[in-house]
């Protein structure tokens, strides 16, 4: 008997995959799913105006946009974004291009906002009569363990609402419920601080650069992200505890003029108002396995990674690929061959997402320990000077 009998009676529904949260994870599964002919039903904590105009990542990998543009999800982006086959390192006042497409195939990373993605899945999910409940609260997950789990939650008009399902897919981020629902032990959880804080500026100033600049300055690394002709993303190392607070706008401009300046160039950097400022959590963090009884976790709620290197959202894709795929099988053969390998395929390429951030890590910060700092120096060096040092960058940069 399901804990749930007689309890949340109102609005039962039955779909075979019931998925918690509408980021990039959770719509593409729910889209490639519609298009396989499997009814699902996503649920979402946030407005549809929030998910689609939150802004976070914005450098999607070649392979992620080829699979996007297979399942007809990729049209916008493929008109809309920038392409980048290059980036440039600064160091000690001077500016080292790195051309990672030439050294790998010619792949490049395309340039669009993540919001823009979210934007996208969402309209071809609803276009497709897809079934997504935004404002949703009090989600919980019953029976993940059984073959028939169930997901009860409260709609945003506030009725009891009740899906039985044979699949949960945990989409919901790293703060989510769907991981937390897990019983202590089931899982193991790999987690690593990296000793190295972020303050993170979008600013609605056009970029100021064609490529993404990564710079090492006494004080600490810069990075200048492109997102669109109109919005740029900053970051700034600062001391470990940070606050915001101590980040007036005028402060922030003139670190970034600091730590980015050249010498013997007339480059400089355009302001503009600043719309976002926070302190970026730069924790890795790996759940195995990704999944317990029938609940598969994806994306964030799985993983998360530091910015450096850019990859979560692109992991998130890939998951929720490779998801889709296993329960397509078995949905119309019974094949679990997918489902049972579904954990070690994404771990397999999220540790080498993982070993690869922490390399970029080690190489653009200055450590504490002045020692540390000049190792990475060294490895940076070794990066802009080696063909061999330069070529495995280029593979884990823009997608193995
Ligand atoms: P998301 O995007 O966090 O979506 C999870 C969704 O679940 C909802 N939710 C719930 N819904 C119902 N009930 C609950 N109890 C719920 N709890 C949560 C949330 O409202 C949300 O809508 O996870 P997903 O889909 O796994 O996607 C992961 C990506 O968002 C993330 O990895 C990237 O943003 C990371 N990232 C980057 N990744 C890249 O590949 N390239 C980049 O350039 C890049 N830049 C970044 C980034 C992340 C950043 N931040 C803010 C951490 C830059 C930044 C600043």
């Amino acid at each position: 008997m399901s804990d749930l009998d007689g309890e949340w009676a109102v609005q039962s529904n039955r779909r075979p995959v019931g998925i918690v949260g509408a980021g990039p994870a959770g719509l593409t599964l729910g889209n490639l799913l519609q298009q396989a002919g499997i009814p699902c039903v996503v649920l979402e904590r946030g407005t549809r105006e929030h998910v689609e105009t939150r802004p976070r990542a914005g450098v999607i990998e070649h392979r992620a946009v080829r699979m996007l543009d297979d399942h007809g999800l990729a049209d916008r982006l493929l008109a809309e974004a920038d392409r980048h086959g290059a980036c440039e390192f600064r160091v000690n006042g001077r500016a080292y291009e790195v051309d990672y497409s030439s050294l790998y195939d010619g792949q490049t990373h395309y340039v669009y906002p993540q919001q823009e993605v979210v934007k996208d899945l969402v309209g071809a999910y609803v276009a497709g009569g897809g079934d997504v409940r935004f404002s949703v609260t009090d989600v919980e997950l019953h029976d993940i363990e059984s073959g028939e789990p169930s997901l009860t939650w409260t709609s945003a008009d506030g009725r009891a609402e009740r899906l039985d399902c044979s699949f949960i897919a945990g989409a919901d981020g790293f703060h989510g419920v769907t991981r937390r629902s897990i019983p202590a032990g089931a899982i193991q959880e790999f987690s690593h601080q990296h000793g190295i804080e972020w303050l993170s500026i979008l600013a609605e100033a056009p970029p100021s650069t064609h490529k993404v600049i990564y710079a090492l300055h006494p004080d600490g690394f810069a990075g200048h992200m492109l997102r669109s002709a109109t919005v740029s993303r900053y970051y700034l190392q600062v001391p470990v505890d940070d606050t915001v607070d101590n980040w007036s706008d005028e402060r922030v401009w003139t670190e970034l003029h600091k730590r980015f300046a050249l010498h013997d160039s007339d480059w400089s950097l355009t302001e503009g108002r600043i719309i976002e400022k926070r302190i970026l959590d730069m924790r890795s963090h790996v759940v195995e396995p990704m999944n317990h009884g029938n609940l598969y976790l994806l994306g964030d709620a799985a993983h998360i990674i530091t910015p450096v290197g850019a990859k979560g959202m692109n992991l998130a894709l890939h998951d929720a690929e490779v998801l889709a795929a296993a329960l397509t099988a078995f949905h119309r053969s019974g094949d679990e061959t997918g489902l049972n390998e579904y954990s070690d395929t994404c771990l397999r390429r999220v540790w080498r997402a993982q070993e690869f951030s922490q390399w970029m890590v080690f190489m653009i910060h200055r450590s504490p320990e002045p020692f540390l700092s000049r190792l990475g120096q060294a490895r940076l060096e070794h990066l802009i000077g080696s063909g061999s040092s330069a070529g495995y960058f280029a593979q884990n940069y823009v997608g193995p």
